[in-house]
């Protein structure tokens, strides 16, 4: 069957498998990186309770690190994306549409993989500049939208297995030992055309990637920070050197609520403690990063009482897996939970004290949870009440 007139014809060189292959590559090893560590940050997150007890509290900074490479592989993605999706696109007028049942179902992989990818990337990209736009929650259909990528990504991988293995390789282009060819390059063979036509192109986009991952990688990698143009959060910027998420204006933090504050701990001998009797109980340092899901993370002094004393006072003396309440009354991540490996930490304290002031009220006072390897949406602000969960 003819291919109608009105199909475009693309003479473009570029859009071979050669090229789709190398840049495929580069963009499967970005989503691989991006899936694993969200899996780490969902499972970190909001554990399953058979995994809740075994969430591992080191390293310290692992999730600073897993976190910041998920935002910063999403990120290099977007330019490898859209550069694989141009080598590829001509096959969109391929004629005839379809060929066989067996090309259809490809087609329509493709068009999931496709469509999930670019809607999981624009909505991750939204939420690293704080953009909730959706009527749906963020995290289910991110997480639900990671599995379609991957399911359809494996299809994709096990259909193009053999244009894959035929194209992973340079082809030594085949030369006949003509003297112009050498010399007058629009002579040359046309394999060596387009090879040099390719290395400009991966030329050009990984100067894109690289661009873009120096320009934000920052907000989570120290030494990059003050070039971190691009990225939505300066990890400098806020008091006492801290970002801020919700403050405590935002979470409706009142005066009057934080002048009658307890600590209050419910165990099998529960009790009461004022600030000062909090200060009068053994204080310890940490240094730890706040790290932050949207990707921005900073490292930190902390002071306060571990949180295994607190509980060893209320008959708990092994640590207790804990719901944490704070004075926040509305918004998310004003009640969470946590687990046995950070209660019995001696790295996890309910914090007074952050860079060697008392906590700025935007920062949680008067006492935040501070613990190892842990989300930043978890370490949670304005605590007033522990409750031991059986
Ligand atoms: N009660 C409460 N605690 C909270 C939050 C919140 O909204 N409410 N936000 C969390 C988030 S998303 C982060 S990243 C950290 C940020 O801590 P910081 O503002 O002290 O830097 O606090 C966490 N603690
Ligand atoms: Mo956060």
């Amino acid at each position: 069957m003819p291919a109608p007139a009105l199909l475009p014809r693309f003479r473009g060189r570029l859009h071979d498998p050669r090229t789709a292959t190398v840049v495929g590559r580069l963009l499967g090893l970005a989503i691989l990186v991006c899936f694993l560590t969200g899996v780490i940050s969902h499972y970190l997150q909001e554990p399953p309770t058979w995994l809740s007890p075994h969430l591992p509290t080191r390293p310290a900074s692992g999730y600073r690190v897993t976190q910041g490479l998920h935002v910063i592989s999403g990120i290099a993605a977007v330019p490898l994306l859209l550069v694989k999706l141009w080598t590829v696109y001509p096959r969109l007028f391929e004629w005839p549409p379809v060929r066989s049942v067996a090309h259809a179902l490809e087609r329509l992989t493709i068009a999931v993989l496709v469509a999930a990818t670019l809607l999981e990337l624009f909505m991750g990209l939204l939420n690293t500049i704080q953009w909730y736009a959706w009527p749906f929650s963020f995290r289910e259909v991110h997480w639900a939208l990671a599995w379609v990528i991957i399911g359809s990504l494996l299809l994709h991988l096990a259909v193009k297995t053999p244009v894959i293995l035929a194209n992973w390789r340079r082809m030594p282009a085949e030369r006949t030992e003509s003297p112009e060819s050498s010399e007058f390059p629009e002579f040359r063979e046309p394999e060596l055309r387009d090879e040099v036509d390719r290395r400009s192109l991966l030329l050009g986009l990984g100067t894109a990637v690289g661009a873009v991952t120096l320009f934000t990688a920052g907000q989570s990698v120290t030494p990059l920070k003050d070039l971190a143009l691009l990225a939505p959060r300066d990890p400098d910027v806020g008091p006492q050197g801290l970002p801020v998420n919700r403050t405590a204006r935002a979470a409706g933090i009142t005066d009057d609520a934080i002048r009658d504050w307890r600590l209050r701990v419910e165990g099998p001998d529960p009790y009461e403690l004022t600030l000062d009797e909090l200060r009068a109980m053994p204080q310890h340092r940490v240094e730890l990063p706040i790290a932050c899901v949207e990707g921005w993370s900073k490292s930190a002094h902390w002071e306060g009482v571990r949180i295994k004393d607190l509980l060893a006072r209320a008959g708990l003396p092994d640590g207790a897996r804990l719901r944490i309440v704070s004075l926040q009354r509305r918004g998310g991540y004003g009640v969470t939970e946590m687990d046995h490996p950070y209660t019995r930490d001696d790295l996890t304290l309910l914090a007074l004290r952050l860079n060697g002031d008392t906590l700025a009220p935007d920062h949680g006072y008067p006492a935040r949870i501070i613990a190892p390897n842990r989300p930043g949406v978890l370490q949670t602000k304005w605590v007033t009440k522990l409750e031991v969960l059986t």
